[in-house]
């Protein structure tokens, strides 16, 4: 049995305002994973307290709040086996300046907050992030014939 995950993606304001959103979906299309929903839109305050529900009492979650209502945003939903798990080895750690060369934030940032984009990091996290982001309707069943050749048949069954 196939692991087949969805997972949030966030492309967050330094990335739209770096000319970055294509090269950030390239990288997730070139890596084989299939795009189930995709919209922009800005980020209210309370969407942000309950996305970052954990980082309330930090020191930096007003700064954090700020830099995510700067401006509009990016959500994507990706699916893939072991979606969860891929996307955040593609995006690397979350201080961009100590992320491997090749991950996203390693390429692209070199801040802890301004690091390009937000990945889901669990399965139980992914669920209420998609919940929380997308409606029903938003999301895309398709087949996406290149996984054909992405995958091997046994995977897919
Ligand atoms: P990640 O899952 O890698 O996005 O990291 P966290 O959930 O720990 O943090 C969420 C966001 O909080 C980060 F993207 C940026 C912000 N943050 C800071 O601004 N400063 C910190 O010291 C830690 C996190």
């Amino acid at each position: 049995m196939n692991k087949l995950q969805r997972t949030l993606i966030i492309v967050k304001p330094d990335a739209l305002q770096r000319n970055l959103l294509g090269r950030i979906i390239t990288r997730f299309e070139e890596k084989g994973l299939k795009i189930a929903g995709m919209k922009m839109g800005y980020l209210s305050d309370d969407l942000l307290d309950q996305h970052y529900a954990h980082h309330m009492d930090k020191p930096f979650f007003n700064d954090l709040k700020k830099f995510m209502k700067s401006s509009p945003v990016v959500f994507l939903v990706l699916e893939g086996i072991e979606v969860i798990d891929t996307v955040r080895l593609i995006v690397g750690p979350t201080k961009g300046r100590i992320a491997d060369s090749g991950s996203i934030r390693g390429d692209f940032s070199m801040s802890t907050s301004n690091n390009i984009v937000h990945a889901s990091d669990s399965l139980e996290t992914a669920e209420k992030e998609i919940a929380r982001f997308f409606k029903p309707d938003e999301l895309f069943d398709y087949r996406k014939d290149d996984w054909n050749w992405v995958y091997a048949s046994d995977e897919l069954d």
